[in-house]
């Protein structure tokens, strides 16, 4: 196929289970079973808190195997997940037996370079992915394995620049830069401080009336956050490692956090984000940025790093692409986890 013409693909995102229920099934569900229906709002990996319609918390284990065709996860059943379940006579435990249809979700490798994903959460309306420049640094490889990714899978994204009161010239410097590179390429970057409570309204408004995740390193606030912007939430939160500066993985499960119509899934920290199923031809069609010039390679099958003609490599000598994003695209193209 002409790599030029090709229309983004969204990446598969109902990955079919062999008990992943149908428009039909799901419409009989809601009909008949409507009491037995609701939302996944914890995962341990082993044990499920789901919501009902009704406001009930309902403790689930997984019934039998969920496969998910072509991948192997080690949690087909995640935070955001609406799934069916039977109670049964004198069990603590509900079972969940059917996991209705995801509008999307973001995937991740469980161990670098091992065949095992694990859904972070599903039906997600928007990523926030939280980063901080200073007490850990986030770095833009980092930014932009989460962004492809969560623009494979259709998973519109926000950059929150949080700890800014701690910021001294040289990471104020990098928070400048960050937001001038994914600004000028549309994604919307919001400074806060869970601190001194710069930003938190700004923030509180962005999470109104949808289902958000909350993405990112260890240590760089997700969960001190949370717990300021819902007030019933009592996530554990941990100082930084003064050693490395890195954060202590505090947060160990994925948790959906309510409070009036906020929905926060507040998740682990991540080291990195493993790509999936991602082909070197289709890279450049997850950098918004890149898919623009893609037309206007001499060479439809154009990997953008040696060809000449190339529109992107012209893109970034004349400063319309940042050199940055083109160096990730590249450590991205030979990463040892593309296809
Ligand atoms: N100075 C400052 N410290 C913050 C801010 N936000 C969070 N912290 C501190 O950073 C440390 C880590 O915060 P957590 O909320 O546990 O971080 P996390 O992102 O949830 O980390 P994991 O659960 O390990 O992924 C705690 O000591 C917080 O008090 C902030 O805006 N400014
Ligand atoms: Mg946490
Ligand atoms: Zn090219």
């Amino acid at each position: 196929m002409n790599i030029q013409n090709k229309k983004k693909s969204t990446k598969k995102v109902f990955a079919k289970t062999d008990r992943l229920i149908n428009n039909n099934d799901q419409e009989n569900f809601l009909l008949n079973d409507s009491e037995n229906i609701g939302r996944v709002i914890t995962s341990t990996g082993s044990f499920y808190i789901v919501k009902t319609k009704q406001g009930e918390s309902i403790n689930c284990v997984v019934k039998g195997k969920f496969r998910i065709a072509g991948i192997k996860t080690t949690n087909p059943v995640a935070v955001g997940d609406m799934v069916h379940f039977i109670k049964l006579d004198g069990n603590e435990f509900a079972q969940i037996d059917y996991i209705f249809e995801r509008k999307n979700y973001i995937i991740r490798k469980s161990v670098n370079l091992s065949k095992l994903y694990s859904i972070v959460a599903s039906n997600i309306d928007m990523a926030f992915l939280i980063i901080s420049c200073k007490q850990p640094r986030t770095d833009t490889m980092f930014i932009d394995r989460f962004l492809v990714t969560a623009d494979a899978y259709n998973v519109p994204c926000t950059i929150v620049i949080n700890k800014t009161d701690i910021y001294d010239e040289d990471s104020q410097m990098y928070a400048a830069y960050l937001t001038d590179i994914y600004e000028n390429i549309g994604y919307e970057v919001l400074f806060t401080s869970a601190s001194n409570g710069i930003g938190i309204n700004q923030l509180k408004e962005r999470l109104k009336s949808r289902i958000c995740l909350f993405s990112g390193n260890s240590g760089v606030g997700k969960s001190t956050l949370i717990n300021l912007i819902c007030p019933e939430a009592k996530q554990k939160t941990a100082e930084i490692s003064s050693a490395h500066d890195s954060g202590k993985h505090t947060t160990t499960f994925a948790t959906m956090i309510q409070h009036d119509d906020i929905n926060i899934i507040d998740t682990p920290g991540v080291k990195s984000f493993g790509m999936v199923e991602f082909k070197k031809e289709e890279l450049a069609l997850y950098f918004p940025e890149m898919k623009e010039c893609l037309k206007d390679c001499k060479y439809y099958n154009c990997t953008h790093t040696h060809e000449p003609g190339c529109a992107i490599k012209q893109a970034v000598e004349n400063g319309t692409i940042s050199h940055e994003r083109y160096n990730n695209y590249i450590k991205l193209l030979n990463a040892d986890d593309m296809n």
